[in-house]
This record gives structure tokens, sequence and C-alpha cells, in this order.
């Protein structure tokens, strides 16, 4: 979708700082850090929700879980926070699934 904010990152037609990516799957590093790592697991493929990946490709799923967890291996020795906010009261901004990948502190749990 050519008017999607994440679909132009997936076509290299905005930059973005890319931490690791596969055939399927792109993760960057979010633009507005909310702990140490803050990066965010996108599918190449156009879904708004992470419901709508699973229903459509349980595989892609799982692929972006492997990614997470290979980038927290790496950055944060293997302990973070998935989070898929769904809908904009929930949170959601871009309507392009994303989990968000946050480690490398203690986190609080404050979600309103
Ligand atoms: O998360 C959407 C996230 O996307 C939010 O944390 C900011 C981030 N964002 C927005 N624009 C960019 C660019 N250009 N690069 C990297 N990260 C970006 P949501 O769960 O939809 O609120």
């Amino acid at each position: 979708m050519t008017d999607c904010l994440f679909c132009r990152i997936v076509a290299g037609e905005i930059p973005a700082d890319i931490v690791a990516e596969t055939d399927t799957v792109i993760a960057f590093r979010d633009i507005a850090p909310k702990a140490p790592l803050h990066v965010l697991v996108v599918p190449r493929s156009h879904l708004e929700n992470v419901a709508e990946v699973a229903a459509a490709d349980p595989k892609l799923l799982a692929d972006m879980a492997a990614l997470a967890q290979g980038i927290a291996d790496t950055e944060c020795g293997g302990q973070y926070r998935w989070i898929f906010n769904t809908g904009a009261e929930a949170g959601q901004s871009v309507f392009h699934a994303h989990g968000h990948v946050l480690g490398g502190a203690p986190l609080g749990w404050e979600p309103a």
C-alpha cells in the first residue's frame, strides 16, 4: 500500500535503522524508543494487525517471533517484552502489523 508508512519502509522508500531482516519480516529501531532496546518487528506483507497475521499465515507470525527472539538474544540477553497494540484505543497508530520488542532495562507495567 503506497500510503502505508511501514510498507514504504519495507520498500526502502523511507529510511529506517534496520537491525535484522528475512524474506518475510523486517525489524527496525522505533523512532521514539521507550526502552534501551525498542525494535519493531514487521511483516513485509501488508496486514493490519497481529490477528490478521495469524489468520492469514501462522508461519509468518512464527517468523516474527523468531526474529524478535534473535534480536533480544543479541541485544539484551533474551529478556524482553513483545507488544502488539491492536486498535486505536489500545494505542495502535500505524495500521500495518508490528510487534514492539522492548528490553535492555527493568520494565514497569503501566499500560494506562
Ligand atoms: O506503534 C507505531 C510505532 O511506530 C511508534 O512507536 C512510533 C513508530 N514509528 C513511527 N514512524 C516511524 C519511523 N519512520 N521509523 C521508525 N519507527 C516509527 P503503534 O503501536 O502503532 O503506536
